[in-house]
């Protein structure tokens, strides 16, 4: 079973989404210097690394994921991203795309919003110079808030009349609202956590214009994590503007109160282009470049010689992006979208024997990204497995240690599992 998780790109025209998806998957959506070169979502498969257990256990020769890949130990497990229209400022009230474009971002667990760092874009994708993209990330934030606010906001009243009537809570009644937005309830209870207890008492009383604002601003935060990814740092410009980014949300590293829903820890440096021209120069083997590392080389005696133009433009990404990040930041982006909402991997097995088949054959087949405090028995019916649900008689983990249908799945401890059947 392949991972249900969705990661959406989001950002203005021309920010450089369908080139962050070229980059970091096999897709290939248009990429144009002109605002709405995407309508349709595109989507790719890009890949989340983690350590497989094959390795500590011995069995890294035949570890065979059936999907994803194993490289000594290192596991490479498939996650879904999907690269959206771009937004503009007023999107929320129908501008650019509008909602349509919002409505997209319902399958997403997790958003990447892609900015323009080099400031030579403006808030509709045209070409300009010197924009500060700090107003980017918050505009953005702002629609999808008021998209949100707005989805609500329309029949408030009726809400709160039927909340009276039936006596019901204000997580189930807000969560009977939001449950389009593929919410579960307990995200909808953090949010009314993190809202001053006094406030969620008078429930009933909560006006459109003020509480609920305020519940949405928290609901955002819980329900759509957002990692920034600031693009373009190849560019001149991009340098200052980082800086004062960094700047604005340097507070938010040691606490939990996040400024425009940033947390510095979810800032990510990328250049998509960087990374789209490198896989491509490594494919066509003029250079030999790993994805995610710090340099390529161009001196491998199978690779192909290089034209003086091609020769200075690798120079300039060696230079400008991979020799001061570190790295394009793409690989990064991801593995920070997936480790903000905490995911785990865990690995289903028929044997703990083998960890694939009864017989030897392929081991660690399945690797699933799991939401964290999942229970064991919660697990076997993520799996889709009705009949295993049905007939379900136990789970045990490595060295043959018994789990209980309660304990939580926990990294390395027994993340694992053979489940056992009243069948067999
Ligand atoms: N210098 C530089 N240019 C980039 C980078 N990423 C994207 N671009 C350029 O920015 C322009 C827009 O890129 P797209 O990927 O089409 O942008 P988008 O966000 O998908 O735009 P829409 O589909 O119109 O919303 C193209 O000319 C890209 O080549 C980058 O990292 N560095
Ligand atoms: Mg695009």
């Amino acid at each position: 079973m392949a991972s249900s998780f969705v990661i959406a790109c989001v950002g203005k025209p021309s920010a450089g989404k369908s080139s962050f998806l070229n980059a970091v998957t096999d897709a290939s959506a248009k990429v144009g210097n002109f605002p709405f070169t995407t309508i349709e979502p595109n989507e790719g498969i890009a890949y989340y690394p983690i350590l497989c257990p094959c390795e500590k256990l011995g069995v890294s020769e035949r570890c065979k994921p059936r999907h994803g890949w194993c490289s000594g130990g290192r596991r490479y497990v498939p996650v879904r991203l999907l690269d959206v229209a771009g937004l503009v400022p007023g999107a929320s009230e129908g501008k650019g795309l509008g909602n349509q474009f919002l409505d997209d971002l319902r399958h997403a667990d997790v958003l990447i919003h892609v900015v323009d760092a080099s400031g030579t874009t403006d808030a509709s994708g045209r070409e300009t110079r010197g924009y500060d993209p700090i107003d980017d990330i918050q505009w953005l934030r702002q629609e999808v808030e008021a998209w949100i606010w707005g989805n609500l906001d329309r029949k408030w009243s009726g809400v709160v009349r039927r909340h009276v009537a039936v006596k019901a809570t204000p997580v189930e009644t807000l969560h009977a609202q939001l449950a389009g937005y593929g919410t579960p309830r307990e995200v909808v209870q953090r949010a009314l956590d993190r809202l001053p207890r006094d406030l969620v008492n008078e429930f009933s009383r909560w006006e459109a214009q003020t509480e609920l604002r305020q519940f949405v601003h928290a609901f955002l935060d819980e329900r759509f994590p957002t990692i920034v990814a600031l693009n373009k740092i190849d560019m001149p410009d991009s340098d200052k503007n980082i800086s004062a980014i960094m700047k604005r949300y340097h507070s938010t590293s040691k606490n939990s109160v996040l400024v425009d829903g940033v947390r510095l820890d979810n800032i990510v440096l990328t250049s998509a282009l960087g990374e789209c021209f490198l896989r491509k120069m490594h494919k066509q083997s003029f250079i030999h470049y790993e994805p995610g590392t710090d340099d390529f080389s161009t001196e491998l005696p199978s690779l192909k010689p290089l034209d003086e133009k091609t020769r200075r433009r690798l120079e300039t990404i060696r230079d400008l992006v991979l020799f001061r990040y570190g790295s394009t930041g793409v690989q990064e982006a991801i593995v920070r979208a997936v480790d903000a909402l905490g995911y785990i991997p865990v690995f289903p097995v028929k044997s703990l024997a083998t960890f694939g088949a009864p017989q030897q054959g392929p081991a660690f087949r399945d690797c699933v990204l799991v939401k964290p405090g999942t229970t064991v028995r919660e697990f076997a019916r993520k799996l889709h497995n009705q009949a295993l649900d049905r007939s379900y008689a136990g789970a045990e983990t490595i060295g043959g240690i018994q789990l209980g249908e309660a304990d939580v799945i926990v990294p390395g401890k027994n993340n694992v599992i053979k489940y056992t059947t009243t069948n067999e």
